[in-house]
């Protein structure tokens, strides 16, 4: 499998193509939707976010919603359109660049000086496309009861350290969040934290949580660097626009703990039942995150990001104008001040579409039926 993104920010729309994608699942746009508009959603988004409807449109690859196994086509328009692949447009050039953004490595490398022809297709807004595909990849997921949930731990220095129990929790207790939060109380902070920063003309990033449960052992490889299902995982999440830092499981706190208090001790019960098995190796911790030499291993797979702060300041920084090379302001564009709200429902599309490839890699790929077949021949073999 594999996937294509197109589109500017103020484009005609974002076109998202998903190949190799199995024949035979049923896709409903209400879902795609409904994950489009918790992308939309969060506190501290800008305004951009009022004007777009985000409806997708699924062009090609499935007849009365069942995918043909052909590749499948989805626009979603833009109501904010500015710019036209036709037609000239009179937006005055932008010269001046916002550190932290892509403005100047871009302008640099394209020998450009309108940033406008960098930022249009590098501004958040292409994470639509990401949304699309994982919401096409979480319902072919469904069929084996993969559940994935997110949460937010943290925006700026407020940090929650309430650890959730299972993915059904993170889903019920984020259903009624304003910032895609579990902890209550943090999540007040959170949101006096967004408002400060947006009295102050500043910005904020922070740290959120994805999970994904009932995921069979055995996706991914140690035999090869480029087939570890953590090393997947990671590079498709540090693909999201302002993420900084992966980590899987215990992540960074695994260098300052001991081997002895780190590693998930293995357990085996015959009455456990898990991922429809009878007899099954578990753990108590999962300090692992649901990964063990590149394969995953049964466990729920937990996987944590830290993005940056936005880089649109309302109080620019210092920056150097591209045409006469004096020092300036930095452009101010219409932006975020926080983006942490919706960050989870595009790392959760990035997670299903890398454990969604893991799937067809391990079980083939033409048909869910045959998919299928050979996932239950598998666990049913297996111990
Ligand atoms: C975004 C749309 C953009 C920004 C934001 C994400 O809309 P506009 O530029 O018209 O206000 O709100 O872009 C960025 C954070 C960025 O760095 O480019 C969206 O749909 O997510």
């Amino acid at each position: 499998m594999r996937f294509l993104t197109a589109g500017e920010s103020h484009g005609e729309g974002i076109i998202s193509i998903l190949e190799g994608f199995p024949k035979g699942v049923k896709i409903e746009t209400y879902f795609i939707d409904r994950e489009l508009a918790r992308r939309k959603s969060g506190y501290g988004r800008g305004d951009r976010m009022q004007i777009e409807e985000d409806k997708v449109e699924i062009l090609s690859g499935l007849r009365n919603k069942i995918t043909l196994g052909s590749p499948i086509c989805m626009l979603v328009r833009n109501k904010d359109k500015k710019i036209f692949t036709q037609e000239k447009d009179f937006l005055p050039p932008l010269s001046v660049p916002r550190p932290g953004h892509t403005d100047l490595a871009g302008c640099l490398k394209y020998e450009e000086k309108d940033i406008r022809n960098i930022l249009e297709r590098t501004s958040a807004r292409e994470t639509v496309s990401r949304v699309c595909i994982g919401a096409v990849c979480k319902q072919f997921l469904n069929n084996f009861n993969v559940n994935l949930g997110s949460f937010v731990v943290g925006v700026g220095k407020i940090i929650s350290s309430y650890k959730p129990k299972s993915v059904r929790e993170i889903i019920e207790k984020t259903s009624s969040s304003k910032l895609n939060c579990i902890d209550r109380e943090k999540e007040k902070l959170m949101i006096k934290e967004i408002e400060k920063a947006k009295a102050e003309g500043d910005t904020l990033g922070g740290i959120v949580e994805v999970w994904a449960d009932n995921v069979v052992y055995g996706l991914g490889s140690g035999w090869h660097w480029d087939r570890r299902l953590d090393a997947k995982i990671a590079y498709y999440l540090m693909s999201i626009p302002s993420v900084k830092t992966v980590e899987i499981g215990g992540g960074i706190n695994y260098a300052q703990s001991r081997g002895s208090q780190s590693h998930d001790a293995i357990c085996f019960s015959k009455s456990r039942s898990k991922l429809g098995l009878k007899n099954c190796f578990f753990r108590k911790s999962n300090n692992a995150g649901g990964i063990e030499g590149g394969i995953s291993n049964g466990e729920t797979i937990v996987v944590r990001i830290a993005a940056k702060p936005i880089p649109t300041l309302i109080n620019p920084l210092s920056s150097v104008n591209l045409s006469n090379k004096k020092a300036e302001k930095a452009i101010v564009e219409r932006s975020d001040i926080c983006v942490i709200g919706a960050l989870g429902v595009i790392a959760e599309s990035m997670l299903a579409i890398a454990l969604t490839e893991a799937f067809l890699d391990k079980f083939g790929s033409d048909t869910l039926k045959e998919i299928m077949r050979n996932y239950k021949s598998y666990v049913k073999a297996n111990f």
